[in-house]
Formats: structure tokens, sequence, C-alpha cells
């Protein structure tokens, strides 16, 4: 099996983004680590903190976040970097040729229950000319991102990785400490009779997702003529790895739960990567006024709504709303 350094060349990735990428995969190991030593680390349970975006930050959470962020700013090779767990973006090397946004632990919910969670990454060039502190430098869109990827903390850790030359999956490998790809250009079957939706919200959602789940509930009685099943796992790096790997559709859509605000999912740290991932598989990546990976952010921690997974099938939601 190819180690990830050869696998990265083949897909003539410059040298200084694969050093970067090795620096990420550095600290996964030690977060996936930790993260099997469940009760024996002594990291489950709560901080008495909340981040930014008002949500009760774990203990692990914030390892995981200053994990990245000191290895990350000391590499050298980044200008700055912005977190789910951080309220603006902190600045690194002034003359670092990379930005990265990461969501040092997604799906939080599931740590201390021993379920999947991931580390999700998205890497854009920095902008010549912008001070090292400005924000404004991650307000690039989905489609300027040299590599997107996520690390899956399961019963085998997994990257899971894109540098525009198709989604690459590698697992690690303990027994040398490093990553051993194990399939290249994975592929999304365009059709699907799986999906993913967080159902207890139903009835909040817009009329067009509405009508959408119900016909794929009426299975074979219903307008579909066929069966659909449903899986949630809570955590966005688990549902899309399920989706990588035999297709389906994910969605987080618009609802009215909160009036301030409509969507879930954050565009720098989940929507944007994992959009890169679907789409490098053949996948379609959007929300339902068009592509996410065109979206011009507004704000490092902006939301979006978000439809993702088998192509046939995400059109089929689409055609719902138009
Ligand atoms: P955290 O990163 O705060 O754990 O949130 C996980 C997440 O953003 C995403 O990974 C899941 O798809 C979604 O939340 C789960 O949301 P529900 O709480 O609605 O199931």
């Amino acid at each position: 099996m190819q180690r990830l350094s050869p696998a990265l060349r083949q897909d003539n990735v410059p040298l200084d983004l694969i050093a970067l990428i090795k620096t990420i995969l550095a600290a996964t190991k030690e977060i996936s680590f930790r993260v099997s030593q469940g009760h024996l680390g002594g990291l489950l349970g709560s901080t008495l903190d909340e981040n930014i975006q008002g949500e009760v930050q774990k203990k692990l959470d914030v390892v995981a976040n200053e994990l990245f962020k000191d290895i990350l700013l000391e590499s050298g090779f980044v200008k700055a970097i912005s977190s789910e767990e951080e309220d603006t973006s902190v600045a690194g090397e002034e003359y670092g040729k990379y930005i990265v946004s990461f969501d040092p632990l997604d799906g939080s919910s599931n740590i201390d229950i021993n379920s999947l969670i991931g580390t999700i990454f998205s890497i854009h060039k920095a902008p010549e000319g912008m001070d090292a502190s400005d924000p404004d430098m991650f307000k690039q869109s989905g489609n300027k991102q040299v590599c997107a990827g996520y690390v899956l903390y399961g019963p085998s850790t997994m990257l899971v990785m894109t540098t525009g030359s198709g989604t690459h999956f590698y697992v690690l490998d303990r027994t040398h400490g490093g990553y051993l790809l194990v399939q290249r250009n994975v592929q999304i079957p365009a059709d699907t009779q799986e999906f993913a939706i967080n159902m207890s919200n139903q009835r909040f959602w817009q009329r067009p997702m509405q009508n959408y789940i119900n016909d794929l509930i009426a299975g074979d009685t219903g307008p579909r003529g066929k069966n659909f099943n449903m899986r949630w796992i809570a955590a966005m790096v688990g549902d899309i790895h399920r989706v990588l790997c035999r297709g389906g559709i994910f969605t987080y859509p618009a609802d009215s739960k909160k009036a301030e605000q409509p969507y879930k999912l954050r565009l720098m740290y989940e929507a944007n990567p994992m959009s890169f991932l679907i789409e490098q598989a053949g996948g379609t990546a959007v929300t339902s006024e068009g592509r996410i990976m065109d979206i011009e952010p507004t704000s490092i921690h902006q939301r979006v709504e978000v439809i993702m997974g088998s192509k046939n099938e995400v059109e089929k939601c689409l055609s719902y709303y138009k």
C-alpha cells in the first residue's frame, strides 16, 4: 500500500502543501490516541465554557483545538487559522503561504458515548498583501480550496482527503505511525435508497423539504416507487463518510426552530470541505439555491443550508424547490 507522501506526489501536490498536510496529520494522530483512551484519558465531559456559537465545549474539543492551533501556528507554513472553537481568526507566520480552517472535533455530542467523531479541515492559499491578523483572508469561496479532508476516529482512524485530483481514502497504520492509501478515486453511486436528516426537526422545515422527505418515507407506495432507509449519526463526518462509501443523500435543511439561525452547519469548517470531497467523488453539494462552493462567504462562522451526496438524488430533492 502506498504511503501518504508518494500518493500526494503522484497527484502533483506541491512540496510545501505536502508538508502542511503532514503537520495537520501529526495532530490527528495524537487526537486519535486520546480519543481511543476514552475514560482513561480523563477528557470526557464538558468544560464550563461555551464557544462563540453558544455551544457547550467538551474537554476533548478544547484539547483538540489547542493542539491544532499550536501545531499549525508553529509550523511556519500558515499565515492564519480559523476554527469553529475560536471567536475570530488567529494570526500565524506573516509570510505563510496557506490559511487553514478546521473543526477540531466534529460531532462532539458523540464523544461521551464512544461513537463516531472526526476532524474536518480546509486549506486555501493566503492572499498576498493582507495582514496575518485580518480575518477577511478567510472570505474565499470553497472553489478556491487547495485541499480539504477529514479524519474519522472510528474503529479504524481514516483520512479522507482531496487536493483536487479525486477523493482518496487512507487508514492510519499504527504499526508504522503513518497513513496508508487504501482507495484512490472514490466514486459515489449516482442513485441511492438511503437518506440522512435529523427527522426531529421535520415540523420546522420549509414545505419543499417536507414534501421531499414525505415522498421518501412513502416508499414503494408513494411517487418514488421504491423504499428508502434512514441513517443519522449526528456527526457530519460519519454521515458523509457513509455517503462516500456507498452513496446516499445527506441534508441539514433550513429550519424555523430558532428565528435568528435558519441553518445549522458551518460553511468554512463543514459545508465547504465536505462539498469539495463529495464533488471530487462525483457527487453533488448544494443549497436549495445553488452550488455550496460558489458561495462568497460574508463571515468566518457563517452557516448554510446543506444538501449533498448521490448526484441524481440531490437533483431530485432540488426539483421540489422549483
Ligand atoms: P458539533 O461540531 O457541535 O458537534 O456539531 C455537529 C454537527 O454540526 C454536525 O456534525 C451534525 O451533522 C449535526 O451537528 C448534528 O446535529 P443534530 O444535533 O441536529 O443531530
